[in-house]
């Protein structure tokens, strides 16, 4: 059976818990990462040198950086919908996850630190409000694509959409003021009707 490591709080395991959940694949997950541990042991290094979650092992085959894992497992067990198996269609899905990984993460990580995991007295308030402008930048962005289609890769649901949703989700639930974004927030509720998004993203609480 396949195994998940890491938290359920963790954005980039929860791209991973939607996925399978959207593949329908069975699988165990152990809880690593903060304040449970284990990401530092030597066995999970030996596994993940970054030391970082979710890692997965399925039947042997490790594997780990997140959306790698949600590549995989969507050509694996869902290609051609999932997974676009056209050229063309398949890099358009596959640079919103590199988008998500680098511009989109890189601009609300700050602000999710700084409010969320980062005692009052210790904000740096600058730093937060430069995050929250460059969110909003991403946010536009997004808004903007999904003016002209349901989904970021077109008419359906594909690889495209987890990364960044998991992003828009814990955007969309940070206590700051936002800018109406009614493509997203459409987008959002769509993906809602998805049983895989409620339970391993929408419903988490940020911690
Ligand atoms: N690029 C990696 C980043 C992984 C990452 O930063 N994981 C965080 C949680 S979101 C982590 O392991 N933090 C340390 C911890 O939880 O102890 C991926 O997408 O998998």
């Amino acid at each position: 059976m396949l195994t998940v490591w890491g938290r359920i709080n963790s954005i980039n395991v929860q791209k991973v818990l939607w996925t399978l959940a959207e593949v329908g694949v069975e699988y165990r997950r152990i809880d690593a990462g903060m304040k449970f541990g284990v990401n530092d042991t030597p066995e999970y290094k030996a596994m993940n040198p970054t030391g970082l979650v979710p890692t997965i092992d399925d039947d042997g085959y490790v594997l780990w950086e997140s959306n790698a894992i949600v590549r995989y497992l969507a050509a694996r067990h869902a290609p051609g919908t999932l997974y676009p198996d056209e050229l063309q269609a398949r890099f358009r899905a596959e640079r919103w996850m590199d988008w998500q990984a680098t511009a989109f993460n890189t601009a609300i990580t700050p602000i999710f630190l700084g409010l969320i995991r980062t005692p009052e007295a210790q904000r740096d308030l600058a730093a937060i409000e430069a995050s929250r402008v460059k969110t909003e930048g991403c946010l536009a962005i997004l808004d903007a694509e999904l003016a002209v289609r349901p989904y970021l890769n077109g008419d359906a649901f594909t690889v495209a959409d987890i990364p960044a949703a998991a992003g828009a989700s814990r955007w969309y639930k940070l206590p700051v003021e936002r800018e109406p974004r009614r493509n997203v927030e459409r987008w959002l509720a769509r993906l809602g009707e998805r049983p895989g998004f409620r339970t391993h993203v929408a419903d988490i609480a940020l911690s």
